[in-house]
């Protein structure tokens, strides 16, 4: 797969077009309604489609694993948890129901044209020049369409799932919806990393919290469209992070050596699953239509997190009533890590300063947490969706 040319590093509003994601909080998806999570409200400015890609740089193909699922989905997932160790990431092509990602994909359609950035008789995403910022409302209205659910109610992807997690597993109130537009680019570039938009390790911005994650393209996501590019085997260790920047604490250039970079052509129905700290990063959209892609987060059932609402809180102990409706306390130290709500205008990456937290935290509201021996590791809150 070839890399096109860009600028080195992406100015900043460029990575905030870039994601645009709607962060979903579902609830524990077994039963009761999802949570939805607030847009980025970070202004779109307007966008301009650039020229042709001009290609300089190659990248690895993305490794298919399909054989590793065998006929019978329901075969032992050991192989793939060894490989997805080993690798950081599986690959899977076409393994999903056409109809299922149709059916998601449509919700992003109709949410893009009630939005006005793609006409009403279009049956692809392609962006029709309005006002990026419309974007942001278009997401709105995805978000409030609940499209997640279509994913979680199907019966084949509940399989896959199951063989991927080696057994029963909790969708997490981590799923992003992400409708990346198009972006101008420069002619040359000769950096292999051009167009990476944000590299970066959920797992950094989520320590202690065991889950795995999975990206499906909802389109043909080709070279001129970017997609989703990961560096293969840099996932054993936490990488360091550029916490200095005002924004999105990305891993630093020169970190990761650009022969690790491996991305291919997507199509529907293809499914990416990366550990917690496979460093990833989207690719900037040179194409004339909007990218669009689902990614969700699941843990090992038995290493589920608490899932709750938030009953107090101070700098120095947290008091949550679970889904289960038990009551608990957890103490508060210089090590539990508050990240911001993920997909809003605060997620950088960084961390809500310990002093701050009730500010940030509301009585009532969603909250995910993990412990060790009565502290919290991890307390992220998330907000009330519209049936939340
Ligand atoms: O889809 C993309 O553009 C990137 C996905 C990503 O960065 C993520 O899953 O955290």
């Amino acid at each position: 797969m070839v890399v096109s040319s860009q600028a080195s590093e992406s100015p900043p509003e460029l990575s905030i077009l870039s994601q645009l994601p709607v962060t979903h909080v579902p609830d524990l998806y077994r039963v009761g309604p999802p949570q939805a999570d607030a847009l980025n409200p970070a202004s779109v400015p307007s966008l301009e489609v650039g020229g042709p890609v001009v290609y300089t740089t190659t990248m690895r193909d993305l490794k298919a694993t399909n054989d590793l699922l065998g006929d019978d989905l329901f075969r032992s997932g050991t192989t793939l948890d060894h490989l997805l160790q080993a690798n950081g990431y599986l690959f899977f092509r076409g393994v999903l129901d056409p109809a299922v990602i149709q059916a998601v994909r449509a919700e992003y359609l109709i949410a893009l044209q009630e939005a006005g950035v793609v006409d009403p008789e279009s049956v692809e995403p392609v962006w029709n020049g309005a006002d990026a910022r419309r974007v942001a409302a278009a997401m709105e209205g995805l978000k409030a369409r609940d499209p997640w659910k279509i994913l979680w109610a199907d019966p084949t992807l509940a399989r896959i799932l199951r063989v991927v997690m080696g057994g029963e597993y909790t969708w997490l109130p981590l799923v992003t919806y992400r409708a990346s537009p198009p972006l101008e680019h420069p002619a040359l570039c000769r950096d292999a990393t051009c167009r990476f938009v944000r590299v970066h390790q959920d797992g950094y911005n989520n320590p202690s919290l065991t889950f795995v994650i999975f990206w499906l393209p909802l389109m043909l996501i080709d070279e001129d469209v970017g997609g989703l590019a990961i560096a293969e085997g840099f996932h054993k260790a936490v990488l360091p992070h550029d916490t200095s920047g005002p924004t999105k604490f990305g891993i630093g250039k020169g970190v990761i050596p650009d022969e690790a970079w491996a991305t291919t052509t997507f199509r529907p129905g293809d499914m990416v699953v990366m550990d917690a700290l496979t460093p990833h990063t989207g690719l900037t959209n040179h194409s004339d239509r909007f990218r669009l892609s689902i990614d969700f987060r699941l843990s090992p059932q038995c290493r589920r997190p608490i899932l709750g609402r938030l009953l107090a809180i101070d700098s120095n102990e947290i008091s949550i009533r679970t889904d289960e409706g038990e009551t608990i306390d957890l103490r508060i130290n210089d090590a539990t890590a508050f990240p911001y709500r993920r997909g809003s205008a605060l997620d950088n990456g960084g961390r809500i300063p310990r002093a701050e937290v009730a500010d940030y935290l509301t009585v009532g509201q969603r909250i995910l947490a993990t412990h060790e021996a009565g502290h919290a590791q991890l307390v992220r809150g998330f907000d009330a969706g519209p049936r939340g």
